[in-house]
């Protein structure tokens, strides 16, 4: 955690760090090892779990967005502490490693109850790419770089990274990448739509700040209805995707404390204060 932070139920974790901006509504998640350029060990793996939960219940955290101390966002598994040691020990240790990596890189970061922006701040390989795609939103520095590099030091892509990949980017690209080992930078990624935008790196905190904060200020119970309907739905035929939309519309809209969708049809029909077409309704 960080000096002065006063939220003392907080673990110290050693590998992940929060701050909460709470005048944002900005709940701020690093990999924390610069000095590794912030390669997931299992420990990260493990902390990063915790820190899902922290986030999920401070209620000043109305958007959270993944991001990395120092050069790096991350440079994907650490090959020395997530293979080569856990390879090493008895089957359990590496079937856990497995399972906790899996747990918050995709599991949980997936279908996170708050709205997630991956900002992705410098290199970033292989394991990396499964919690960028698992981020609802991705904004990168134009001079970030990207890599499928598994095939470079000997593997094929490994854990869910390759079905990340079919989320996200055309078979066309996603093949030249795994096949070549190439990098490539910012600009491209956004390109092949693997994130929302590329800013110049200066430009990236500003820009993160300002989704992050638009996010942050509408209202929550409907934006995860909405992006978990979504990224359930992609998975359904159109059939079963018929029943499970209706059934959330209706959860949602009943047991939305807000009220927003009376408050939002209200100041459009009844009193024309804004048009839903153009920007949001006035949260009462
Ligand atoms: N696993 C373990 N250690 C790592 C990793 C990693 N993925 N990435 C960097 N490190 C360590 C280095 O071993 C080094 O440690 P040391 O200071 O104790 O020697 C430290 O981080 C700094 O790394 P450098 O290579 O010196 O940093 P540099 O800034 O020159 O290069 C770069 C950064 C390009 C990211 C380079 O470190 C690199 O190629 N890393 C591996 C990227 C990769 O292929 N990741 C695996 C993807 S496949 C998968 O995730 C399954
Ligand atoms: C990789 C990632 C994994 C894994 C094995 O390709 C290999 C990288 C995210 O987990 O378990």
């Amino acid at each position: 955690m960080t000096a002065g932070d006063t939220t003392s139920a907080t673990p110290a974790f050693d590998t992940v760090s929060i701050e909460v901006d709470a005048e944002h509504g900005i709940g701020w998640l690093f990999f924390d090892r610069p000095e590794k350029r912030n390669a997931m060990n299992p420990t990260l793996n493990r902390e990063m779990i915790l820190a899902l939960e922290v986030l999920e219940a401070d209620e000043a955290v109305r958007c959270v967005v993944l991001t990395g101390r120092g050069e790096a966002w991350s440079a994907g598994m650490d090959l020395k502490e997530y293979f080569r040691v856990v390879e090493a020990g008895p089957p359990h240790v590496e079937v856990r490693a497995r399972r906790e990596s899996a747990e918050w890189q995709w599991r949980r970061l997936i279908h996170f109850s708050k709205p997630t922006i991956a900002m992705v701040n410098g290199w970033c390989f292989g394991g990396a790419f499964t919690p960028l795609v698992c981020c609802d939103l991705a904004i990168a520095a134009e001079d970030a770089t990207f890599g499928l590099s598994e095939v470079n030091w000997g593997i094929p892509p490994g854990g869910l990274v390759s079905r990340a990949l079919a989320e996200t980017i055309p078979a066309r690209d996603s093949l030249w990448f795994i096949m070549t080992g190439e990098a490539f930078d910012g600009r491209r990624a956004a390109e092949m739509r693997l994130v929302n935008e590329a800013v110049p790196s200066d430009r990236l905190r500003e820009r993160t700040v300002e989704v992050a904060s638009k996010l942050a200020g509408m209202n929550t119970h409907v934006l995860r209805a909405a992006k978990v309907g979504f990224k359930k739905a992609q998975q359904m035929s159109w059939d079963e995707a018929e029943d499970y939309l209706y059934a959330k519309l209706d959860a949602a809209t009943g047991h939305d404390p807000d009220q927003g969708k009376q408050q939002g049809m209200a100041q459009f029909l009844d009193d024309k204060t804004y048009r839903p077409g153009l920007g949001s309704y006035e949260k009462h």
